[in-house]
This record gives C-alpha cells, sequence and structure tokens, in this order.
C-alpha cells in the first residue's frame, strides 16, 4: 500500500538531487577532463534569468532565459542578457574573493562556459562533476536542464546524454545561489562566511558503458570490544559497477602481492581476504598502497591505507593501541588570500601548519572539506574527524531538514569511505538540547554507524556547566562513540583562571574528547594577558586550558582546540579587533603565527613523545 507519510520525504530527495546520481568513488583516478579555468559569469540578484516577470520559472526555450545562449539575431534584436570576457570569474572558488563588490555578497549568480567535447567511444557514458556548488546549483547544457543540487559541501553529478552534447561549443551555464533558509543545512545562522560559488572542481569524465560507479577497500574491522589481532588481517571490500556484466572485477594491491578477481553476481562484488605483511597506515607512518580496480575495460588507480579504529572502554584504539588525538580544528579557508581553500597546494599549507603544531589529527569544521584536504591527511598521517553541518538551530523537528542531513551525511561518506585518515564522522555541533534534536541526532547518528560500521562517530554535544562540577550528560551520548564537547572557560566564562577551580564528569563510560577550546586574539596586538584580544591573553588561555586539560578524568582522549587560523565571520562585529574575523585562530589572517601556537605546540610535542 502507498505510504502517505513517506511522501514528503520522497518529494525533497528528489528536489536536494534532481537528476544528481551516485558519487562516483575516486573521481580523480578516472578519466577526467578539467573544466576548471575563467567561466562568464552574470550577478543576477532578482533571479531575472530564472524567473519573468511575474515571477514564474522561465520556459526552457525562452530567449530571456540565462541558461540560453543570447544571440543577437541582427542589431534591431533586443537582448538584454549576455555574457562577456569582461565578466570573468576562476573556477574552482568562492565569488567573494575574486572581486571587491562580491565581499559580502549572497544570492545568485550564473557561470557560463563553453567547452568541446567529443566521446573516445559513442556508448560510453560521459558526466559533469562538480566537487561542491555552494548551496543551490542548477546546471544547463546547450540550454536543456541536466538537474539542479542542494547542499555547498558535497560532490554531485549528472549524466550528459547524447541528445543534448555537441562535438563543438558546448554551451554550460551553472546557476549558483547561496542564499541562507531557515530550513536548509545549515541553517541561516553559522559562525562562519557562507562563501559563494563553484567552489570546487568541475570535471567531465568518460566511462565505459559497464563502469565502476563505487569501490570500499578497507581491513576488517575487530568485532565490537574485541582487540585487534595484527597476525590475522583481512582486506575486504566491495565494488558496484553500473550494471551486470559478465566482466571479471579484479582488485590488486602488487607491492604485496593481493590480487582478488571475480564476475559479479548481479552488478556488485563483495571480497574479503587474509593479507600478510601488511605495513599498517598510522601518523607515525601513513603508508599508503597502490591499489587498482579493474575490469576488462576501466582501470581506476588509488592510494589506500589500512588501520583499524575501536572504542574499547574509555579509550580510542587505533591499530590495537591507545591513541591520544592532539588535534586543531581548521575551517576550509585560506590565509593570507581570504578565499576557500581549493586545491592539492592549499592544503599542503594548512595541513603543513597542523604538523608544525605537532597534532597527529584535525577536526574539519562544520562541513565536508574537498577532497585534496582528506588525501592530503592520509599522506601527512593526520587522523580526521570529518563533520556535515549540522549546526546550532537546524529544524529538528523539520522531517525535510533531516531527509537533507542525511543527504550529505551520505555524500561525505560515499566520497571519502576509503580515506584510512578518516576516523571519525560527526553528525553535528552544538545543538540544542529538545526532544525533536535528540530525535533527529540519534537518528543522524544511527544512520551514520549503519552506512559505516567500521568508524567512530560523534556530535559536539551540550555541557551543563555548573561552579562545582561541569557535567556532559546529553543523551545525545547515548548514541555516539566519543563524548565530545566545546568548552570555552575564560572565553565566554570570566577570566582563564577560572580553569583552575573546574571540575569535569560525563556520565557515560566512553572517550572524552573537547572538540573545540579557544580564545580572540588579534595578530600583533601585544598587551598583558588581562587584555581580551592581546595574544597575551590568548596564551594565557591555553595555558590554563592544558593545565585543566592535565587534570581531566581517566576518559580524556584529547582536544582540537579552535582554531587553526582566523575566518572570517559576520558575526564578530568588535571595530577594533575582530572587523568582520573570528579572531580564535593560532595563525592570524596574514599567515602569522601568535604566541599561544607555541603554547600548544609545547604541550604536543610532550604528549608526542610520552607513551600513552
Ligand atoms: C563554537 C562553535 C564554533 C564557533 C566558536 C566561537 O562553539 O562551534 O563554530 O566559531 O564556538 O568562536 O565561538
Amino acid at each position: 500500500m502507498f505510504n502517505k507519510q513517506l511522501l514528503p520525504a520522497i518529494l525533497i530527495l528528489c528536489v536536494t538531487t534532481a537528476g544528481a546520481q551516485d558519487i562516483l568513488t575516486n573521481v580523480m583516478g578516472r578519466k577526467i577532463t578539467s573544466l576548471n579555468g575563467k567561466w562568464h559569469y552574470i550577478v543576477d540578484q532578482y533571479e531575472t534569468g530564472f524567473y519573468d516577470y511575474r515571477f514564474k520559472e522561465r520556459n526552457p526555450s525562452d530567449p530571456e532565459a540565462y541558461w540560453n545562449n543570447p544571440v543577437q539575431k541582427d542589431r534591431s534584436d533586443r537582448k538584454e542578457h549576455g555574457y562577456n570576457d569582461k565578466y570573468s570569474i576562476k573556477v574552482p572558488g568562492d565569488w567573494n574573493s575574486q572581486d571587491a563588490k562580491f565581499v559580502y555578497y549572497e544570492g545568485t549568480l550564473w557561470y557560463q562556459r563553453t567547452f568541446d567535447y567529443q566521446k573516445q567511444q559513442k556508448d560510453n557514458h560521459l558526466f559533469i562533476y562538480f566537487g561542491a556548488v555552494n548551496y543551490k546549483a542548477d546546471v544547463y547544457l546547450n540550454g536543456k536542464k541536466l538537474g539542479a543540487h542542494k547542499g555547498g559541501f558535497t560532490p554531485f553529478q549528472f549524466e550528459i546524454p547524447d541528445s543534448i552534447l555537441q562535438p563543438k561549443a558546448n554551451f554550460l551555464v551553472v546557476k549558483a545561489d547561496n542564499k541562507r533558509y531557515a530550513d536548509e543545512v545549515p541553517t541561516l545562522n553559522t559562525d562562519w562566511w557562507n562563501y559563494g560559488g563553484i567552489t570546487r572542481d568541475v570535471l567531465l569524465v568518460e566511462e565505459p558503458p559497464v563502469f565502476i560507479k563505487a569501490y570500499t577497500i578497507q581491513l576488517h574491522p575487530p568485532a565490537a570490544g574485541e582487540a585487534f589481532d595484527a597476525n590475522n588481517m583481512i582486506i575486504e571490500g566491495s565494488v558496484q559497477l553500473s550494471q551486470s556484466t559478465t566482466q571479471k572485477v579484479t582488485v590488486t594491491i602488487p607491492e604485496i602481492q593481493w590480487h582478488y578477481d571475480a564476475v559479479p553476481d548481479g552488478n556488485t562484488v563483495h571480497f574479503s581476504f587474509p593479507v600478510k605483511n601488511l605495513q599498517l597506515w598510522s601518523p607515525e607512518k601513513p603508508k599508503l598502497y597502490a591499489v587498482t580496480v579493474a575490469t576488462g575495460t576501466e582501470q581506476i588507480k588509488d592510494n589506500i591505507g589500512f588501520r583499524t579504529i575501536q572504542v574499547i572502554g574509555q579509550k580510542i584504539v587505533l591499530n590495537g593501541k591507545p591513541v591520544f588525538l592532539r588535534g586543531i580544528s581548521i575551517h576550509e579557508e585560506m590565509a593570507p588570500e581570504i578565499r576557500r581553500a581549493v586545491n592539492s597546494a592549499d592544503a599542503k599549507k594548512l595541513l603543513g601548519w597542523a604538523k608544525e603544531l605537532h597534532c597527529n589529527m584535525l577536526r574539519l569544521a562544520h562541513y565536508p572539506h574537498n577532497e585534496y584536504m582528506t588525501r592530503m591527511a592520509d599522506s601527512l598521517g593526520l587522523l580526521v574527524w570529518s563533520e556535515i553541518p549540522v549546526y546550532w538551530t537546524i529544524q529538528f523537528s523539520n522531517p525535510e531538514v533531516l531527509v537533507k542531513a542525511k543527504q550529505q551525511l551520505a555524500d561525505m561518506i560515499a566520497r571519502d569511505k576509503n580515506r584510512a585518515s578518516i576516523i571519525i564522522w560527526s553528525v553535528g555541533n552544538e545543538t540544542p538540547l529538545s526532544e525533536p534534536r535528540l530525535k533527529f541526532m540519534s537518528d543522524l547518528a544511527q544512520t551514520a554507524k549503519r552506512t559505516d560500521s567500521t568508524r567512530l562517530i560523534s556530535a559536539a554535544l551540550e555541557v551543563h556547566y555548573n561552579k562545582d562540577m561541569n557535567t556532559i550528560d546529553d543523551q545525545l551520548g547515548n548514541y555516539t562513540d566519543i563524548v565530545a564537547v566545546n568548552e570555552y572557560l575564560g572565553w565566554y566564562g570570566g577570566l582563564p583562571d577560572n580553569c583552575r577551580t573546574a571540575q569535569w564528569k560525563t556520565v557515560f563510560n566512553k572517550p572524552l574528547f573537547f572538540s573545540e577550546t579557544g580564545a580572540g586574539a588579534k595578530g600583533g596586538f601585544h598587551a598583558d594577558s588581562l587584555t581580551r584580544f592581546s595574544e597575551e591573553y590568548q596564551a594565557w588561555y591555553f595555558k590554563e586550558t592544558i593545565a585543566m586539560m592535565k587534570r581531566m578524568p581517566s576518559n580524556y582522549t584529547g582536544l582540537s582546540p579552535w582554531l587553526l587560523v582566523d575566518f572570517r565571520s559576520p558575526r564578530r562585529n568588535n571595530p577594533v579587533y575582530q572587523e568582520g574575523w573570528n579572531r580564535k585562530g593560532l595563525i592570524d589572517q596574514s599567515g602569522k603565527k601568535k604566541k599561544a601556537f607555541y603554547v600548544l605546540r609545547d604541550y604536543y610535542e610532550a604528549m608526542e613523545k610520552k607513551a600513552f
């Protein structure tokens, strides 16, 4: 029988990802053609290119729709839009950083470029892939709509049908709209700047008639509570094809002579095979193996690390050994350029700073970062907490919002499930206590666990502050593997010496992690340590916080202070010290390290030497 209750959820799923298909695993390892570079743009605050003067969506063939190529037939022909080199913008990249007139812009920008493309084989599939567009993207090719997608930090792709593709001068248009809405994820209110545009790579991906859609390759995780056994390691996973076939699927790891092949039963193969002499991935030795996944007509190369992660009692256990997380939180923003991070060089710079701090862990806040970041974390040996932007006051009672959050969760996991560095999926940050919120958040936590049982699930929980005892009893902690909280004693509550008397307790027998702690300082502003926004105040804050951390209960397993680099935030309007910046970075917006950087570095260096 048709279930009417399901209807809103189904409809919303269609709007959120209309035309989009399951994400292709490891897009960079495929046959790709970059569409990055200079594109044309039109700023369209009133969405004139989308709606007519009665505010109705324009007909597909309307010559005034901005997805259509405005060719002036003769000199008397009226054309009120057009694309021109004078209005060019870099892709990938947020628009806000590319021209002073965009610094505060939120709304619609139309992007346009042309490309030539001839498929190598007639019956191959061709996809257009976007690393991310913030927030809503409507994509058109040669006047035809390929699809729409919502969600500013996850990839999506559309297939380009033969009926639309031309060998020359394909007219590609993307409407990118980053307006904020109460019922989106994130919602209206965040403590970061809402950078708009095509912020990540755009690629054409050509695939054979039967192609590899997705694959998972990992070390078989120990059963709950069971110790990891290095003498009994199994590599397992699956390869999912676009359709059933008689072609053989092979997975090989030449360095250890590991080879698997099988003809799929249906469109998926599952494998599980013992392995010997495997060097495990760890922060100390981030060993990655060259892995090839192939069919008779396709070969995809990847670099994959193998490790296990578990919670045993109160400890986080990596490859059978307890690990203390020396973390740092990071926004996907670059200093000194003040823009979204977009490539491998950006990732190297940000993660290089984390290495200088002696970190072994990153909290990639508060949304999934680009794939260069997680791949760089794999190569540099940094454990990762990756998160969806379920932040603060999401509409917890709205089932459509839950569908959107779940979509982003699924996409985050689908893109990065083969990254050894990622040990934690976080389902949200500082969400205010209520019944609907607990229902919403526990559903997300359970969904994350069901989707990927090999990693730990977390969220930044709420704390009950009290001068005698700060208690972590947020019931969401029943659903997470780690009890994580953000704490700001000495910044939002009194002065840093408040830390001296603070006591902490959790009602959960689980690892306790401080997913944030921090204080604001304007780089280069020096005063005594009681002066707010001075580097000295921030350094004092970190000294007191670290002393407090050393007195934590035995389930204390690490921290990821807030944060590596200052970032733009419209909520931070002290006209002398902030000017639109959240100043809690250990590095300022010009890339200069503040005093507190060295305080944290010394703590981490000492913890690194100490056996945990
Ligand atoms: C928090 C939030 C983070 C903010 C930070 C702050 O607890 O999770 O997004 O930026 O505090 O600076 O207040």
